[in-house]
């Protein structure tokens, strides 16, 4: 049994770290990056298995998104471009936690017998990896290269330093037999968004004074990776600041998650942008939140974030679609009810939700977490999901995607140029643009920007659309996080017995109130969520709850 020692040897160079408990998380596993070596070695180990069961490419990521600079990460990326098969958590979890390299080889052996996974070094399996900018990914990524190459017949492509969605778009690509490549994803992004451009009603608007985005890459790999993109952009002006190249340290002060759950400017900002439409982007990419200073020169932002990006995208959407299908046309034989949904989390603002279900759209909840919501939005023609946080796409159905094309090819031959016609080459181009395996804040800043123009609307029109209900997020730190269950979308606690009703009361002193509490999937806490008519209201509220869960 050749496989085996060579299992038995490899992972003999990868102890695991001592009295640590590993969990593939809500993304994957993420630590302080000096105990990450053995773990990164045996996602390569998962990850090989995982293509040689769907006999398809997958990816592997190593990121620890907005966390510090020297914690990391890891994530196994599905042929379709999503997550990884929730099926395959516990498998996850087991690997990492092998005590031994016995225990690791019995641990993979009955897994590829359960799972029936062809293990003779016969079939090919093929991993694209990625990393961030983090200086703890180099050395972890030798060691993904270590497990997989200990798979007989698995080989690692190593992509370098990426965003987290383009290595998603790439898996996506590769197993569509689209070219994978960097240069190919800019070239998609940035020729979508020009189609876009093109199609504004009365005329294009470039090169107005006001068509620079003022973008805070986190002083990371989509910091990086916008300066390329910016130069091959036509019909946009991209100035670039935490670019990365600079002194600045990763997430430290900047960034989408700091942005949003701060609510103060990043570094680099300040007073000097009153009144600009600025952006900001997070550790690895995957998540996007605008923002404006206003004119009081406090360190206060008027923030735009995942809910108001949602809100423009559905508007957007809505409006294409009305004038695709608008009625008086039933000429053609060839109509859909195209079936529009957007799916939130518990953390959405109360005044989104109203804002989208007055819009006559349909609005369904999942728990916190990308492939919760990704899963839901898929089931729709147009889905549009997106967490406050910034993290978000909209996914077309491919019976959707088949009938436009159709639909769009029909009305280029009888009347180009016609509304109609327009309106389906603005959907096909967003289709385009935007990510279909996962959130990509490169992408959505673009269709952000495209929208903008289309609207001709500024930043703080854009702000108006509906105005946030005060909200306070806290967190606590608890001895024992697992001791709280949750419920219907994470908005009812069924463990520990009694809190809930606690909860309640508390709520009902308040107008508007509304409150939740969480246990984190990413750290060892209870998250709070509360919101209410004042900003008072909302401290408060969250504070009493606060000391429910201590
Ligand atoms: C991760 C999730 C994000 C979620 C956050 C919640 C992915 C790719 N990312 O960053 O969607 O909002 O965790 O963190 O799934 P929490 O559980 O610590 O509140
Ligand atoms: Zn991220």
């Amino acid at each position: 049994e050749e496989q085996s020692s060579l299992l038995l040897k490899s992972s003999s160079l990868f102890p695991p770290p001592q009295g640590v408990k590993l969990s593939y998380g809500t993304a994957g596993f993420r630590a302080d990056a000096s105990i990450l070596k053995s773990t990164v070695y045996r996602v390569g180990i998962l990850a090989a298995l995982r293509s040689l069961k769907t006999q398809s490419v997958v990816g592997l990521m190593i990121t620890a998104s907005h966390n510090k600079v020297t914690d990391n990460g890891v994530k196994i990326v599905d042929p379709s471009g999503g997550m990884l098969s929730q099926e395959w958590e516990p498998f996850a979890d087991q690997l990492a936690n092998a005590p031994t390299p016995e225990a690791l080889l019995s641990i993979i052996r009955e897994f590829v017998e359960k799972e029936k996974i062809p293990f003779d070094g016969v079939q090919s399996a093929e991993i694209l990896l990625g990393r961030d900018t983090r200086p703890s990914g180099e050395s972890l990524l030798e060691a993904a290269k270590q497990g997989i190459s200990s798979i007989f017949g698995a080989i690692a492509l190593d992509l370098g330093i990426l965003t987290t969605p383009q290595l998603h778009w790439m898996v996506r690509a590769r197993n569509k037999g689209i070219t994978a490549t960097e240069p190919a994803y800019f070239q998609q992004i940035s020729s979508s968004f020009r189609c876009l451009i093109d199609l504004i009603p009365n005329g294009a608007k470039i090169n107005k004074p006001d068509s620079t985005v003022v973008v805070d890459g986190a002083d990371g790999v989509g910091g990086e990776k916008l300066e390329v993109l910016k130069n091959i952009l036509t019909g946009l002006v991209v100035e670039v600041r935490n670019s990365g190249k600079g002194e600045g340290l990763l997430n430290d002060g900047v960034g989408a998650d700091y942005v949003q759950k701060e609510k103060v400017v990043p570094r680099g900002f300040g007073s000097h942008d009153v009144g600009l439409r600025c952006a900001s982007l997070d550790g690895d990419a995957d998540r996007l939140v605008y923002f404006s200073v206003p004119a009081d020169s406090s360190s206060n932002i008027d923030l735009v974030d995942g809910d108001k990006i949602l809100s423009l995208f559905a508007l957007f959407i809505k409006e294409q679609l009305n004038i695709l299908t608008k009625k008086g046309n039933e000429k053609s034989t060839n109509n859909f009810e195209a079936h529009l949904g957007v799916v939130q989390t518990a953390y959405a603002n109360g005044a989104a939700t109203d804002y989208l279900k007055q819009l006559g759209l349909e609005v369904i909840f999942t728990p916190t977490g990308v492939k919760h919501l990704h899963e839901k939005a898929a089931q729709f023609d147009i889905g549009i999901y997106f967490e406050a946080n910034g993290h978000g796409t909209i996914l077309f159905s491919e019976s959707f995607l088949s009938w436009l094309e159709a639909r769009h090819n029909e009305l280029t031959s009888e009347s180009e140029g016609s509304e109609q016609q327009k309106a389906a080459v603005r959907l096909l181009a967003v289709s385009k643009l935007i990510n279909q395996a996962v959130g990509d804040a490169l992408s959505c800043l673009l269709l952000v920007e495209a929208i903008l123009q289309h609207m001709d609307w500024s930043i703080h029109k854009w702000s108006e659309l509906y105005q946030d209900l005060p909200s306070r997020q806290l967190k606590v730190k608890v001895v024992d996080r697992t001791a709280i269950v949750t419920t219907n979308a994470e908005t009812v606690a069924v463990s520990p017995p009694g809190i809930q009703e606690a909860i309640d009361a508390e709520i009902a002193k308040y107008p508007k109130g509304r409150c939740f509490i969480r246990p984190s999937g990413t750290e060892d806490v209870v998250r709070v969520y509360a919101e209410a008519a004042t900003q008072e209201d909302a401290d408060s509220l969250a504070n009493s709850v606060a000391k429910l869960v201590d």
